[in-house]
């Protein structure tokens, strides 16, 4: 018997995550959304893929959380996108009803599993997510660095005319205008990203990272990003299935690393079998620091308004 892993919220997201994991070809997939029919009708579709691409996963979709019982890891894309001109902490409290809900019944069906949250704003989304469920920490991350990093790396790698694959770096902090790209320990093939690009050409590539989200929800006009945010998350959930142990930053709750306690934010983690195995410190710069304080500030104030 294959494991399963339920994506919860068929949309733009949820379902191109469901489509990556299913040419992984590792796992049974179950896609639930609260609309009737759309995570049916996009599973039955992607089933109907597998004799062409090759993949044997059994994919099932409905509105009903039978379909994901005993899921190993259940990732919960279920919520409202931005449109231009919105901010992520505008989808708080409708997304905070959503996630609330929706962790309640995959910790009845999926009691064993790791949640993964993707919905924004993210890193209260996270917050709230592991509160609802009553689970470990180590057992609720969120996908918010691995995007960011990507974005960056990809930015900094058609500046230097090299690999993505040849750039080194994390962005921690919160998921919004406050992240905190880390140009200290960005390098290519280990050279300091500061030694190949002028400061000024530095600064715009992370105002760009910044801006990211909402370069590509104005472009979109309709809804927001989810190529690379589905390939972000579909990273993590490979990481814990197959239990790599790889370092990647994504959205944790602290209990006293950098300093923080009781928030979650983004950090480097060592992500495996039961999820978060370990949240890494790197070293900060004093001005990383104070960022990286003033990002946990935001996440805090946006509990706040969430808690109302
Ligand atoms: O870096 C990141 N973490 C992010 C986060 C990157 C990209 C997108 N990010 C956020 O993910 C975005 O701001 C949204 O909050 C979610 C989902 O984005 P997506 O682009 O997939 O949104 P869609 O296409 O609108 O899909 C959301 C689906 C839609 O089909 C709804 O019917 C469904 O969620 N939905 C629900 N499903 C189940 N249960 C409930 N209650 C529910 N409510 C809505």
């Amino acid at each position: 018997m294959r494991e399963t892993v339920a994506v919860i919220g068929a949309g733009n997201v949820g379902a191109t995550l469901t489509q990556r994991l299913a040419e992984l070809d590792l796992v049974d997939l179950a896609l639930v959304d609260v609309v009737d029919g759309l995570a049916e009708g996009k599973a039955l579709d992607l089933l109907e893929a597998g004799p062409v691409l090759g993949y044997d996963s059994r994919i099932t979709g409905g509105t009903d959380y039978a379909i994901t019982r005993g899921a190993r890891v259940v990732v919960i894309t279920s919520g409202l996108a931005r449109r231009p001109g919105m901010s992520r902490d505008d989808l708080v409290q409708a997304n905070a009803r959503i996630v609330g809900e929706v962790t309640r019944a995959v910790v009845r069906h999926a009691p064993d599993a790791v949640l993964v949250v993707v919905t924004n704003p993210l890193d209260a989304m996270t917050q709230l997510a592991l509160q609802a469920s009553g689970w470990p920490r180590h057992r609720v991350v969120g996908m918010a660095g691995v995007l960011d990093t990507a974005r960056y790396r990809s930015f900094l790698a058609s500046a230097l005319a090299v690999s993505v694959q040849s750039v080194q770096a994390h962005v921690l902090g919160g998921h919004g205008d406050t992240m905190v790209p880390l140009t200290g320990m960005t390098t290519v093939a280990g050279v300091p990203v500061a030694r190949l690009l002028p400061p000024e050409q530095l600064a715009a590539i992370v105002q760009r990272t910044r801006d990211g989200g909402a370069e590509v929800v104005r472009l979109l006009k309709t809804g927001s990003a989810y190529y690379a945010p589905s390939a972000a998350a579909a990273q993590m959930v490979e990481a814990i299935l197959l239990d790599r142990r790889v370092v990647l930053p994504a959205a944790a709750m602290l209990a006293g690393e950098y300093g923080l306690e009781g928030v979650v934010m983004g950090v480097p983690v060592k992500l495996g079998a039961e999820g978060i195995v370990e949240v890494v410190e790197v070293e900060l710069t004093a001005d990383e620091r104070a960022a990286f304080l003033r990002s946990a500030d935001a996440v805090r104030e946006l509990l706040s308004v969430m808690a109302g």
